[in-house]
């Protein structure tokens, strides 16, 4: 038995959390399955299988609108996961947590809605340096249409921002910083609650991109006093689909409707329309109801592994990774952050990264191999692409030994 297990925190048992996930026990070309591309879904305990399908088989409906039975459970169930999501980044109140397609649906609505309002010519947002696209193009997008300018906080050869950089970019004009929480394509952990600080000194809003934090560690949107956090439902063990937005809400009560449609009016006619309350004005049409019945299944789950046991086995987890793969010949680990959440992101010297998760599939592997959708970091780092493994706390490090054979096997294929 590894070293590692034995130093996984107490109450901590990884081979039984295994047995929750039927997905992980089958076998890819013949090869026991090592998934290790989390970063891009993470895969789902039964428990959130089973809460979707009770739904459709016992409890279908749609919400919010009618009285019979069937209605009034489902309506019950998907508002109970408000309740539970509030909990989970410790929002004030449930009227602050609006349910979203997902991590990219939450930044559009922020730039859409809050942008059309709030900014004008001449004003200016900030992203970071290791973005993913979705924290990126929704604020181009917004900059094309009014004349704003886009500032981007530089970083260092490690993957970390540049704070002081960070703080010669905030001005007057600065409107919103939009960060990432943690990347997903290097790992690092932004030091997000200093960041949110400055930019509230300089009079500017801040979003928080959660999509790679939530799963990984605790998330308090009070203590870190963001005006906005996103995270996707699909990350944090729940299905693809839904995700949370978090605002504060004298910002989304000031903010204009982002869909038009059922649910999220109040009164409707051909002269004058007046909208709901919050967190409904926001959500426009039927939503996900499985989904956002299925979330409330993963965040009961995940909670009762609990987050520092998870933060804690990761960080051993991704030091023992680190160290495994850091033996191959040839192989450059991009992003090297001192602070750093559940990503390997590497390249290795002459051999393409998706030639390389072709030879891992072979053996099993699941990897992600190509830009992680944040092309500015890899133009940053001069690669074309990177080959991406990236954890979970259903991982072991027999995986992260097998993940270091088959980068073995990658060299004999292509020497
Ligand atoms: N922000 C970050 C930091 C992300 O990593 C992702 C998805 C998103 C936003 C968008 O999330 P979505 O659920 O709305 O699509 N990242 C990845 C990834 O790294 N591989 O596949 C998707």
């Amino acid at each position: 038995m590894s070293t590692l297990v034995s130093v996984a925190p107490a109450g901590f048992n990884v081979e039984r959390i295994r047995e929750d996930f039927p997905v992980l026990k089958q076998t890819i070309h013949g090869k026991p399955l090592v998934y290790l591309d989390s970063a891009a879904t993470a895969q789902k305990p039964h428990q959130v299988v089973e809460a979707i399908r009770r739904f459709h088989e016992v409890d279908c409906a749609n919400i919010h609108r009618g009285v019979h039975e069937l209605s009034q459970r489902s309506t019950a169930a998907y508002e109970e996961t408000r309740v539970k999501a509030r909990r989970f980044i410790n929002a004030k109140k449930n009227a602050e947590v609006i349910f979203v397609r997902g991590a990219t649906e939450a930044i559009n609505l922020v730039a859409s809605s809050w942008g059309r309002k709030f900014v004008k010519e001449g004003d200016e947002i900030i992203v970071s340096a290791l973005e993913h696209h979705s924290n990126i193009v929704p604020w181009q997008i917004l900059c094309e249409e009014k004349g704003v300018k886009l500032r981007v906080i530089p970083m260092n050869e490690r993957g970390e921002l540049i704070l002081e950089e960070y703080e010669k970019l905030l001005n007057p004009r600065t409107r919103m910083v939009a960060v990432a929480h943690v990347s997903n394509a290097l790992g690092t952990i932004n030091p997000v609650r200093e960041m949110i600080a400055m930019a509230h000194r300089a009079g500017a809003l801040a979003l928080i991109d959660g999509a790679q934090a939530a799963p990984h560690m605790k998330v308090d949107v009070q203590a870190l006093d963001t005006d906005f956090y996103a995270f996707s439902g699909h990350k944090v063990c729940g299905p693809t689909g839904v995700g949370i937005l978090y605002g504060k809400s004298k910002l989304l009560n000031a903010m204009p409707p982002y869909q038009g449609g059922g649910d999220m009016i109040r009164t409707v006619s051909f002269e004058k329309t007046t909208y709901n309350e919050l967190p409904y004005k926001f959500e426009a049409g039927t939503p996900n109801i499985a989904g956002g019945i299925g979330l409330g299944a993963a965040l009961d789950y995940v909670n009762g592994i609990g987050l520092d046991k998870i933060s804690a086995y990761e960080h051993e987890l991704l030091v023992y990774g680190t160290e495994a793969i850091s033996q191959i010949p040839g192989l450059r680990i991009i992003g090297t952050a001192r602070e750093k959440a559940a990503v390997l992101s590497f390249v290795i010297e002459g051999i393409h990264p998706h030639d390389i998760g072709t030879v891992l599939d072979r053996q099993g592997i699941a990897v992600r191999t190509g830009h992680h959708c944040a092309q500015p970091v890899m133009d940053w780092f001069h690669v074309p692409a990177t080959t991406r493994a990236s954890l979970a706390f259903y991982n072991t490090p027999a995986e992260l030994d097998a993940l270091a054979a088959g980068l073995r096997k990658v060299k004999e294929v292509f020497a």
